[in-house]
């Protein structure tokens, strides 16, 4: 005869208490994230990292014309975001006036470095842009022009002179990484930001494109390896995304190895223009990047998004899985 109140018990422990270990991990307390993580049209976001709080830098994703500043948004856990407005305007910029974009920044020193796209040139013979540089004492700003004018002011290469990304070698050498128009360039930064130092063979903007490369270059470093990723495709429509490779030298050479991030047509369209955050002294990482919700076709229509990025066994990024749930709760020790 068999002991239903024992089978009962049975039954209520595997459909109530397994399920809700499954979907909780003890860390998160069941918080997640969400995605967007923040409400707004936000694009280009730069992930960081800045002591005990997570940093998300993005552009404020309007016509040019009104794209004069922008914001940034704090985290302690990747779930709750604070909003910091106005971090940098035009008006601390004299010759920025429009296409503020993509910013990258850095910490060095106890300052912060803040590198932005501005005014979208096409020539550099006629009109004043390309890539400025801002700093502050506190990366909530309020940030100040360092150095008065662009850092980058022509085309070097091809490249437009948007989308850059500031990586720190692991000798300590920062690199100036950017480039639209299907050019990617890299530089090296002088020590203080004030400009370039030339390669030894003479030439300063070193052309490192991979195939299909657009725009959006970041690179970071994993068991010694050199990461370079990059968007593909057009920002305003449903194909854009991204796609990397894997060097021993930040100069390349850079095989594509393929696409990790595209649009899900049951989640979102655009998926593209990303930064990766490592959770320091862990093999953990996320991947910050915008995309377009399904019920929008306005090239600006972008949300600012975190989702995992996962490598295989031989250090192969895995694709991307867009979510709307977000991630869990990672407080920063
Ligand atoms: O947000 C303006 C531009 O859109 C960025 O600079 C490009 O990378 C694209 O995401």
């Amino acid at each position: 005869m068999p002991n239903f109140r024992a089978l009962f018990i049975v039954f209520l422990f595997v459909s109530i208490a397994i399920p809700s270990l499954a979907q909780k991990p003890a860390s998160s307390n069941g918080k997640k994230s969400g995605n967007p993580v923040f409400p707004g049209w936000y694009a280009d976001p730069e992930g960081v990292i800045f002591g005990k709080k997570y940093w998300i830098y993005p552009t404020y994703s309007a016509p040019y014309e009104k794209q004069i500043f922008f914001d940034a948004f704090s985290s302690p856990d990747l779930v709750t975001w604070t909003k910091h407005s106005r971090i940098l305007d035009s008006a601390a910029v004299k010759w920025a006036k429009k296409a503020m974009w993509a910013p990258a920044i850095v910490e060095k020193d106890g300052k912060y470095y803040l590198f932005f796209g501005a005014n979208d040139i096409h020539d550099d013979k006629k009109e004043v842009g390309g890539i400025g540089v801002a700093v502050a004492d506190n990366p909530a700003g309020p940030f100040r022009d360092y150095l008065g004018k662009p850092l980058v002011g022509q085309i070097h290469n091809g490249a437009q002179p948007i989308d850059q990304y500031a990586f720190k070698d692991k000798d300590g050498q920062y690199y100036l990484l950017y480039g639209g128009w299907g050019h990617c360039n890299i530089a090296r930064l002088k020590d203080d930001f004030t400009g370039f130092l030339p390669f030894p063979d003479g030439t300063t903007f070193r052309e490192i494109t991979p195939k299909n490369y657009v725009e959006g270059p970041t690179m970071f470093v994993r068991n010694g390896k050199y990461y370079f990723m990059w968007s593909e495709g057009g920002w305003t429509g449903p194909n854009y995304s991204v796609a990397y490779a894997v060097s021993n030298s930040p100069f390349g050479p850079f095989e594509r190895a393929g696409k990790i991030l595209q649009q899900d047509p049951a989640v979102a369209t655009g998926a593209g223009h990303h930064s990766v955050i490592q959770v320091p002294g862990k093999d953990e990482w996320y991947i910050v990047y915008h995309r377009r919700p399904l019920t929008e076709t306005d090239g600006n229509h972008r949300e600012t998004c975190i989702d995992r990025l996962y490598f295989d066994e031989k250090g192969a990024i895995k694709p991307v899985k867009i979510t709307v749930a977000g991630v869990d709760a990672q407080p920063l020790n």
